[in-house]
């Protein structure tokens, strides 16, 4: 139906909305898990920063540990929320004279694992207070790995570079980075340790043409209580959210659905969702302007509808439609004349052409715009009703 309807349109707005369409259909109906290799040095902090890019302790399951060190893809999964890892662990510890050339075995199961799945992004993992250490060799088996991912699926992985623990920097009695003037020292550390680590990944020119970003700072320690939530007294993350986000727009858009769900921050799950509205915005403003009045308004009723499903699914509601019917009517009367109001304000716009048309989809753009603003407040920033009912006028 929504083919049909765009077969009519002119060429120039029909493109982009197919665009768009294709835009939405590979988040939502190819939606699949992500998979991140986190690549780092024993100790670099790889367990944890899994676990506070959950938010939860992470449950690792899937493919059973057949030796020490052997690196493949793991699934890890928190009520739901689901994400393949790849930990790198052991790799780099070649020089270790503890086994029969550990390092040769590491980096074999390491591009056995690359060459079954792609990674979607890599995160590069350096201490902060380890980053003058000498990483040319780690970085050798990284540009392997890469290669050889890259020339098997013929995709461009990113890599993001990513300071753990910062909070160990001096003064590292101070926790969090500073915000202030006050804790200017700290900031200080954390920005030169930040700019060294660029730095070595600047010497290796195939690496540094994959590098997405500058490297990130963060702190990943947090706690747990005995039901798994998170400690909010001893919650020390610190740019988690930030990473999350660079790691989120590197993603393939079939992976970023699921990302933003499992992140469980705000401003990773507000981008998507702002991303998705404005997609739906634009094809609901096209289907608008076809030549049939009226006839587009389930149509446009059904786009929306999937909108405010797929906002409250990132927000980590079940997949359902409930979750849209629960905002429209919990709107109630107020949404429910306003927007019956301005259908019909469409419909007749409809009946005088050209600038009509224009007018109907720009007025089907801007309501498609709001719906979603509302729904972003209501599942995401988990606003009251009332608060969305008094900001939206619909
Ligand atoms: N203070 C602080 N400690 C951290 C941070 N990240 C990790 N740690 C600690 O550093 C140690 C190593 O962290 P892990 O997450 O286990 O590191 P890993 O890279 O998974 O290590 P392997 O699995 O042995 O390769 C643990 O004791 C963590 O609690 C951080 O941001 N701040
Ligand atoms: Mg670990």
């Amino acid at each position: 139906m929504l083919f049909d309807a765009l077969d009519m349109l002119p060429e120039s707005v029909r493109a982009k909305a197919q665009e768009e369409i294709k835009l939405l259909l590979a988040m939502l109906r190819e939606r699949r898990r992500p998979r991140l290799m986190l690549y780092g040095r024993r100790g670099a902090g790889k367990s944890l920063l899994t676990n506070a890019i959950f938010g939860a302790p992470v449950h690792k399951t899937g493919a059973v540990r057949t030796q020490t060190g052997a690196t493949q893809w793991e699934l890890c999964q928190v009520g739901g929320r689901e994400l393949d890892i790849l930990d790198t662990r052991g790799v780099q510890e070649g020089s270790a004279p503890v086994e029969d050339d550990p390092a040769e075995t590491a980096e074999k199961s390491l591009l056995a694992a690359v060459r079954k799945k792609c990674p979607d992004a890599i995160a590069f993992l350096v201490k902060a207070t380890d980053v003058d250490a000498a990483i040319a060799e780690d970085l050798a088996i990284l540009e392997r790995v890469h290669r050889e991912a890259a020339r098997i699926h013929q995709v461009d992985i990113k890599i993001v570079p990513v300071l753990t623990q910062c909070d160990h920097l001096h003064p590292s009695d101070i926790r969090f980075p500073p915000h202030d003037d006050e804790n200017d020292e700290k900031k200080q550390n954390v920005e030169d340790a930040a700019s060294l680590l660029l730095e070595h990944l600047s010497v290796n020119a195939y690496l540094s043409r994959h590098i997405a970003c500058d490297a990130v700072p963060t702190s990943a320690l947090l706690f747990f209580d005995s039901d798994g939530k998170v400690d909010k007294r001893r919650d020390y993350r610190w740019n988690i959210d930030v990473l999350a986000l660079k790691i989120q727009e590197i993603l393939p858009d079939n992976a970023q659905v699921e990302f933003a769900r499992l992140t469980q921050f705000r401003q990773v799950q507000k981008s998507l969702a702002r991303r998705i509205v404005a997609a739906v915005s634009v094809i609901c403003g096209v289907v608008a302007v076809t030549p049939i009045p009226i006839a587009d308004l389930p149509v446009l009723a059904s786009l929306q509808a999937a909108m405010i499903t797929m906002i409250a699914y990132i927000s980590g509601r079940e997949l359902s439609l409930a979750s849209s019917k629960e905002l429209i009517l919990a709107l109630g009367g107020n949404v429910g004349a306003g927007y019956a109001l301005r259908e019909i304000a469409r419909a007749i716009l409809k009946l005088i052409p050209v600038a009509g048309d224009a007018a109907s989809g720009a007025v089907a753009a801007a309501g498609t715009k709001s719906l979603g603003e509302a729904a972003i407040f209501y599942f995401i920033d988990r606003e009251s009703l009332d608060f969305v009912r008094r900001h939206f006028k619909f």
